[in-house]
């Protein structure tokens, strides 16, 4: 993927991949929409979860003397928390040496990353585009959403490896030094009862760069897909750019509402940026049968005309042919999304360099 558009572009030092098994509750970052019902996150350990932390990094990031440092880099090899094991629920996160939230307070953004496993084939690209890397499987932006699968729910860990990408920015005039985590809460795969689910990426820009344009004001933009899986949804999560609302998956087959993911906004030192998205996570969020229509609508309310912003969604499917099954999801998890964008939205942090 070839994203390199500065000449700023610096290799980082040695990349060193740890694992770490830690059996104490996980942190959460708290930037849930005030007042809002949230779905289930990785904030609390279930019976049965061991909680692991993979950290990437250290990621050298240099001073930024004409507005921003760019580290965008393959990761080939990217550490499983577990083997033969079910994923139930993770959180990304990115830490300073100490341990402290590295965020735009301090310059550092988390652009994204993403990874895939590579033996596997993705549901919507193939190995098409980005679809080289394998089966996307998870992903993160600077929000820095949790998702956590509905209770007997699991993403199977098979054997095989794991490549990723990632890209991090500096906007501020000091270096920096930071790593990238995730939070990862699993069970064994011998756990009684677990169901897998299979990862499904769907984007506006899919198997590309996942970058599109938005006029300034409001803006819908939908991007369908001819599901190839039956079964249900039962999770689902959105990634939108500064000046997003947010963004809805239908089943337009069925004419039926699967998840709503708001984009929530930040204040002072992270004022315009977008610091969460709601989630969807139920044992039904919709049924879904082959040849299905699934619609996704990514909006903007954009202070200004941009060309390089994302609407994706990561949803969780667990293929069986018991569509009708499990318990209604709360109508909350399927309303549009209402989030007010701030007038700050959107704007350059530094200027001149890739968008964010
Ligand atoms: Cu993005």
């Amino acid at each position: 993927m070839e994203l390199i558009r500065t000449s700023l572009w610096f290799r980082a030092a040695a990349l060193v991949a740890t694992v770490t098994v830690v059996v104490a509750a996980a942190t959460v970052s708290g930037s849930a929409t005030a007042g809002a019902p949230a779905a289930p996150t990785a904030a609390e350990v279930n019976a049965g979860e061991t909680v692991s932390v993979v950290r990437l990094g250290p990621f050298v990031l240099p001073s930024a003397p004409t507005g921003e440092m760019q580290v965008n880099r393959p990761l080939p090899n990217v550490p499983k928390p577990c083997e033969d094991c079910y994923i139930t629920a993770i959180e990304p996160r990115l830490v300073t040496a100490d341990g402290k939230r590295a965020d735009m307070s301090t310059g550092v953004m988390m652009h994204h990353f993403v990874v895939a496993e590579t033996a596997a084939t993705d549901p919507t690209c193939g190995r098409n585009g980005i679809g080289a890397m394998g089966r996307r499987l998870f992903a993160s932006g600077d929000e820095r959403t949790p998702i956590r699968l509905p209770d007997g729910f699991g993403f199977r860990v098979r054997p095989g490896p794991w490549a990723g990408l990632i890209e991090l920015m500096n906007h501020s005039e000091t270096p920096q030094v930071v790593f990238f985590e995730t939070v990862v809460h699993h069970v064994p795969a011998s756990t009684p009862g677990m169901k897998a689910v299979t990862p499904v990426w769907l984007d506006v820009n899919n198997c590309m760069t996942s970058e599109y344009a938005v006029p300034t004001g409001k803006s819908a933009t939908a991007w369908s897909w001819r599901s190839s899986l039956t079964g249900r949804v039962v999770a689902a999560g959105g990634h939108v750019h500064a000046g997003g609302m947010g963004m809805t998956l239908d089943n337009v087959t069925t004419k039926a509402r699967i998840c709503s993911s708001r984009a929530g906004y930040g204040s002072g030192a992270l004022d315009g940026l977008v610091t969460s998205m709601s989630t969807c996570s139920w044992d039904s969020l919709g049924a879904l049968r082959a040849g299905d229509k699934l619609t996704l609508t990514s909006m903007y309310d954009a202070p200004k005309a941009m060309g390089d912003v994302m609407g994706i969604m990561l949803i969780a499917v667990y293929e069986t042919d018991e569509v009708d099954g499990g318990t209604t999801a709360p109508a909350w998890m399927g309303r549009n999304p209402q989030t007010h964008v701030p007038g700050g939205a959107g704007h350059d942090h530094g200027g001149g360099g890739p968008g964010h």
